[in-house]
């Protein structure tokens, strides 16, 4: 058994009797109510599930195993010569619940670069879709494709008992995550570079990778990619992507089953494709007033006008957030420490001035706040990474440190099949009625 592995069983072990005992003593304890607008409403706030890897507050934002941005950006270990955190220490921390060593860090770029080969298999099926396909589609075929090889399907067809399914899920886990940098990869190089593609690099970790795959030398790019993939990598379980991985897993199905349904939801524009829509939304501002150095009062003018012609403004507001969004500010605190100048970057800025009065103004947004897609495109566009529709992916890339982290916990705690219960309009007309 591996290092990790050997860590992550001795954990999860101790944890399942102590959830058995708690829900023996405790488990008829009610832990909220729900009011018939969370019926409606999307569930806002209704606790249904556990999620070990990560918890977000409404005002203080996310917190991975107690660690906020900041923290993570200090303790996490970091490449020598580098100031960001690697995302191997993200995964190693969501998955057992300690900070890595230097040397743990490096044992995992290593053993995902072991892991890390794409399938020809997989090449095949990208190549057969249309190059224009969206990049998250292909990204998605990309990842059920690859479910030919999962440990997990294959071990259950010979019947692997329930105190495995950790085990197997582990192994499915390590593998998706070391070639999902690959996939992505030649998605970008297939669609915007020719079919050019470039080899990985076996000395990098995972995000300078990735970073050389996709076609950039720039060290402060690599040094953006491992900032980006840790600050994207969970956001407790509740979120369509992570929750939509949460309920195909319970079914069993297996990680490359749960994670390309995650991507699924991920790609809507009101959860990870927004990346994509506020750079094409600043793009279309731009090219309108015909300066990439637009004023506070023309976008103050631009935002009125998307919000008067019933759109939203994408990169702004919450479902949970109350407060500006900590992966947001990480961003601008990188921005602010590597970009000097950049009109992309600067439009960012002087939006967090402009937007949220707007917001308030029409009195419905809950969160006028910048979220997590308002900053990333700018500071991508700012090294050269133009071509918006294969942002999402990049966020992708990042979730499945937290999604599948926290799957391995899942079987491990033998959580069951989701199944929540729901209502029909008459049924509520019903209820009220006679309540
Ligand atoms: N611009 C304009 N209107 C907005 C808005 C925005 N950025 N955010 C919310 N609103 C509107 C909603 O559309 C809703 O209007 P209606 O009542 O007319 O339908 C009203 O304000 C109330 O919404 P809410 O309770 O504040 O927000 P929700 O929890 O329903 O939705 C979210 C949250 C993120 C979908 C929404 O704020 C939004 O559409 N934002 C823009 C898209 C975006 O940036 N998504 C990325 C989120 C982060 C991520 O998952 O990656």
């Amino acid at each position: 058994m591996d290092r990790l592995k050997q860590k992550f069983y001795e954990k999860a072990i101790k944890l399942k009797p102590e959830i058995k005992a708690l829900l023996k003593e405790h488990g008829g304890t009610k832990v909220g109510e729900v009011t018939l607008s969370q019926v409606f409403g999307g569930a806002r706030g209704v606790k249904t599930m556990t999620w070990e890897t990560s918890a977000l507050d409404a005002n203080e934002g996310i917190r991975f195993r107690g660690y906020n941005i900041p923290q993570l950006r200090e303790k996490l270990p970091k490449r020598e010569g580098g100031k960001e955190p690697l995302p191997e220490g993200l995964f190693w921390l969501m998955l057992v619940d300690e900070i890595p060593t230097q040397e743990d860090v490096e044992w995992l770029s290593d053993e995902w670069e072991k892991r890390a080969s794409l399938p020809q298999h997989t090449k095949n099926v990208i190549e057969a879709l249309a190059i224009d396909t969206h990049p998250m589609t292909q990204f998605t075929i990309g990842i059920a494709s690859m479910q030919y090889d999962s440990v997990f399907s294959k071990r259950y067809a010979e019947g692997m008992p329930k105190s495995e399914y950790w085990d197997a899920t582990y192994e499915d886990a390590m593998n998706l995550i070391a070639r999902l940098p690959q996939l992505a990869a030649y998605i970008y190089r297939r669609i915007y570079h020719k079919g050019v593609h470039i080899a990985p690099d076996t000395k990098l970790d995972w995000a300078g990778n990735f970073a050389k795959m996709l076609g950039y030398d720039d060290k402060d790019f690599t040094s953006l990619m491992r900032l980006y993939l840790t600050i994207h990598a969970d956001h407790e379980g509740g979120n369509a992507s992570a929750h939509t991985a949460h309920l195909v897993n319970s079914t069993l199905a297996d990680l490359y089953l749960s994670y390309s349904g995650a991507m699924n939801s991920l790609a809507g524009p009101l959860h990870g494709l927004a990346n994509q829509e506020v750079i094409k939304w600043i793009f279309e501002m731009t090219n309108e007033l015909g300066t990439t150095k637009p004023s506070k009062e023309q976008i103050a003018e631009y935002v009125q006008k998307t919000v008067d012609s019933g759109k939203v403004i994408p990169g702004y507001g919450h479902a949970v957030l109350r407060e500006p969004d900590p992966r947001f500010t990480a961003q601008r605190v990188f921005a602010e420490e590597y970009i000097k100048d950049s009109d992309f970057v600067n439009i960012v800025w002087k939006m967090y001035e402009v937007v949220p009065p707007i917001l308030k103004a029409l009195g419905k947004v809950k969160n006028p706040w910048p979220n997590v897609d308002a900053h990333s495109g700018a500071i991508l566009v700012h090294y050269g990474m133009d071509e918006f529709p294969f942002y999402t992916v990049l966020f992708g890339v990042s979730r499945a440190l937290g999604v599948l982290a926290n799957s391995c916990w899942s079987r491990a705690l033998g959580l069951p099949l989701e199944r929540p219960k729901s209502v029909t309009s008459e049924w509520a007309k019903d209820f009220i009625a006679n309540s």
